[in-house]
């Protein structure tokens, strides 16, 4: 074990900077060129990264302190001690990865066009030039921070600029209006290179004025350097975000060291979304991971998660007069469900009529039975009947996805659910081994599960278990409705009114009875042909009931 003393590399002429971040804590690990600290001059900011792979013993700054070349920042703990012959002569280890200095940027204007000798205001277009960055290597341009026919003044920043260890402002020395953004973000620019065309409008000018002016364009000259830079949001430091509602801070005003910018690219975060807690609103690396837990708590609640907007609360009394009332359990379960359901599922829905003429000629034959049995047989039950088969015939519809999205899980079991309109809300009880029940024992059961449902009585086993659900409106009426998959089952059968309908036979047109259905499925389970042949099945034994029986 040894103990490295991390201390301020040069600063690129700056003489002393601020430490607005304090990157790790004591205690956590880091790795070689991992961020210690960001500082900050008044004209750009920098990572100190750590020299060693270790540990964080002690930091021997805080945020707000300020610091010139040499000073010790922390005490890293690295696992081998040095050689005596690589230990450096004094305590103070230099970074083996220098980082950038810090320049004072000073952007350079190339006139372009010579204004023209006037006595009114007169305009010159000049072109904004990257400064002296302290090397000649070529950084990336990461932001541009206006816009075109946008007004800047002397200092506001007009683009950002990253190497691998620091940011920097690339502040505008005029005030003008931007006529052109001629770097554009992903580009790498150097030293000299243009940034934006500027025109600059310059005061009543005296003739003699005038006339300097007009002379041929003098070759660049560095400009003083800006009076204020990086600009600080005009956010005052906030909580952290907790909401990834979007805040009032533009892309100009975004204001992260290089580290937190990275992490931000990393995890998708659009930084112009967080707010910033540290000095001056800066945004640090806990803004940022706050953000992303709060997004993803978000997501998981019923509304507004998953990056949908949320539907504006109105306050419905300046209409009129309005009463609130509080939903049941039983709806708020429901509408979790359903908006769980019509979310995660893509959802298809497939039509068809089946011709019930003959299946309801029988069923009303066996109303004289159902009274000596006390059970009144509806379409319902031929419905679950017929569905069980259908089950059983094309067993893709009695699948789920597994949790794990690499398998499905198929049932060998038919348990058919049948929603329940109660007063307290929509239930669905389900129906078990419907496919071996015949009409008058699942009559029964609807009977049974319906009564249990509207009195509030079902157990939570007797709603477990479906493997397919039936919705019937029929009794109510319509002419067809997408019935929501009820997931992790894979389709649903919507069932509207029977109605009279004039059929062509081939040679004539026939009164029959036609029961419009519905058919939606999960459409990452279930693929069209899969749908088309069970609704044909459905269709065919409804409309031929001896067909349940093979
Ligand atoms: N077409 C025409 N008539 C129909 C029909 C249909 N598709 N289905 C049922 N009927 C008739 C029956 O023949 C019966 O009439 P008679 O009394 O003259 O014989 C009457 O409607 C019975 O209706 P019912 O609703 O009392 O009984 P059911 O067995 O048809 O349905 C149940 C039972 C529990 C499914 C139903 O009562 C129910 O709650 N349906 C609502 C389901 C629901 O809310 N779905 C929406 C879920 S998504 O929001």
């Amino acid at each position: 074990m040894a103990i490295e003393i991390v201390t301020i590399p040069d600063l690129g002429g700056a003489e002393s900077v601020e430490v607005i971040e304090l990157c790790t804590a004591v205690g956590d690990a880091v790795e070689q060129e991992e961020s210690l600290v960001v500082l900050e001059s008044d004209k750009a900011s920098m990572d100190v990264p750590s020299p060693v792979d270790g540990s964080v013993v002690k930091y021997l700054v805080s945020e707000g302190d300020t610091v010139k070349v040499g000073d010790a920042i922390a005490e890293i703990e690295t696992a081998n001690a040095k050689t005596p012959a690589e230990e450096p002569s004094s305590q103070q280890a230099e970074p083996e990865v220098a980082p950038a200095p810090i320049e004072e940027p000073a952007v350079e204007e190339a006139p372009v066009e010579a204004p023209v000798a006037s006595q009114e205001a007169t305009t010159s277009e000049q072109i904004a030039l990257v400064p002296d960055i302290g090397s000649d290597d070529k950084v990336e341009l990461i932001e541009v921070s206006v816009a075109v026919g946008d007004q800047v003044e002397e200092g506001e920043t007009l683009v950002v600029l990253e190497s691998d260890k620091a940011t920097m402002d690339v502040p505008s020395t005029l005030s003008g209006t931007v006529k052109q953004i001629i770097a554009k973000e992903g580009d790498k620019l150097g030293t000299g290179d243009q940034v934006a065309l500027i025109e600059v409008t310059s005061g009543v000018a005296s003739t003699a004025e005038a006339e300097v002016q007009a002379e041929p364009a003098p070759a660049p000259t560095p400009a003083p350097a800006p009076a204020e830079t990086p600009v600080p949001p005009k956010q005052p430091a906030a909580a952290p975000a907790v909401n990834p509602a979007p805040v009032a801070n533009d892309s100009a005003e975004i204001y992260a060291g290089p580290a937190v910018r990275m992490l931000s690219r990393e995890l998708g975060v659009d930084l112009s979304q967080v707010s910033g807690t540290g000095p001056k609103g800066r945004i640090q690396k806990d803004d940022v991971n706050n953000f992303v837990k709060s997004a993803l708590q978000l997501g998981t609640t019923s509304t507004g998660g998953a990056g949908i907007p949320q539907v504006p609360t109105i306050d419905f009394s300046q209409f009129g007069d309005i009463e609130t009332v509080k939903l049941s359990k039983i709806q708020k379960v429901t509408a979790d469900n359903m908006q769980r359901n019509w979310l995660n599922v893509p959802h298809v829905t497939q039509f068809d009529d089946a011709d019930i003429t003959d299946l309801e000629t029988f069923r009303k034959s066996l109303k004289p039975e159902g009274e000596k049995r006390g059970i009144k047989v509806t379409p319902v039950a031929f419905l679950i009947k017929a569905a069980a088969a259908a089950l059983a015939a094309n067993p893709e519809f009695n699948r789920s996805l597994a949790g794990d999205g690499e398998n499905y899980v198929q049932k060998h079991y038919i348990n058919i659910g049948m929603a329940v309109d109660t007063p307290r809300g929509l239930v669905v009880p389900v129906i078990k081994d419907a496919y071996k029940k015949g009409i008058w024992e699942i009559s029964a059961d609807v009977i049974t599960m319906a009564t249990l449902a509207r009195e509030g009585k079902l157990k939570p086993s007797d709603m477990q278990g479906g493997c397919f659900t039936i919705s019937s409106l029929g009794a109510m009426g319509g002419n067809g409705f997408t019935p929501i998959v009820n997931s992790p089952e894979v389709g649903i059968l919507g069932v509207s009114k029977s109605q009279m309908k004039p059929i062509w036979d081939g040679s004539d047109f026939q009164p029959r009875l036609m029961l419009p259905l519905g058919l939606s499925y999960d459409h990452r389970v279930i693929n069209g042909g899969d749908a088309g042949r069970f609704m044909t099945y459905l269709v065919k034994i409804l409309s031929d009931i001896r067909h349940m029986t093979l």
